[in-house]
């Protein structure tokens, strides 16, 4: 991506737990940069409506098994299939809100116990390395308690206890973790200064390659 010195977009991630408010938050954001000027674009993994994407969704409704080792690589080349659509965002000067990356992608598998921290990382590396992560932190008792948690795989406290701390693993200087228990519209106004701050940023650095 050397050539993407001059005015580009920032690319954005919003991670955390399952039902923490990722996609109510980044939706929210869209439009908070979009009416502040910033042209800004929503886009979320699992990306279900591509073929790897239609799989991913029958693993996780339960319609379909798979083993640890491919369900990991689907969720990879779920990424690698949406970088030209990145790309082409990033240099066309678009804002991207990302609602779970590369860090989700780790964090979930890791936790499975089978699968290792560098045979996870491999198929990541390379990768668009965002600009910003936003980490929604919350303790995942929280989470049982609202309505949508315990139908797909992965809703479970146990399991979500051990993505948190292989989330917290995965911490860079570019993260920054955001108190999720607390009203929306407050967890929503740090979100949009980060993302403004990073946003000013941005222009004139190369988009970085992730892990690599
Ligand atoms: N998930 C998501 C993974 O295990 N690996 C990944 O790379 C990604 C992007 O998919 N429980 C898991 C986390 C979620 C599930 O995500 C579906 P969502 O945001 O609920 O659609």
């Amino acid at each position: 991506f050397a050539n993407m010195l001059a005015k580009r977009g920032a690319l954005i991630v919003i991670e955390g737990l399952d039902q923490v408010g990722k996609t109510s938050q980044a939706t929210n954001l869209v439009e908070k940069l979009k009416q502040l000027g910033h042209p800004a674009q929503f886009m979320g993994f699992p990306e279900r409506s591509t073929p790897v994407g239609k799989m991913i969704g029958e693993y996780l409704t339960r319609s379909k098994d798979l083993s640890d080792e491919a369900i990991h690589l689907l969720f990879t080349a779920n990424r690698w299939e949406l970088v030209p659509v990145i790309k082409q965002h990033l240099r066309d000067g678009t804002n991207l809100v990302v609602d779970r990356y590369s860090f989700s992608g780790m964090a979930y598998s890791v936790s499975k116990k089978g699968l290792n921290m560098s045979w996870c990382k491999g198929p990541e590396v390379g990768l668009p390395r965002p600009d910003l992560v936003l980490f929604l932190d919350i303790h995942p008792s929280r989470l049982t308690e609202r309505e949508a948690f315990g139908q797909e795989r992965y809703e479970d406290l146990k399991f979500q206890e051990a993505v948190r701390e292989n989330f917290k693993a995965l911490t860079e200087d570019y993260w920054q973790v955001v108190n999720a228990d607390r009203p929306f519209s407050e967890v929503g106004q740090d979100l949009l200064e980060a993302a403004i701050r990073t946003i000013e940023s941005v222009p004139g650095k190369p988009v970085l390659r992730l892990w690599a």
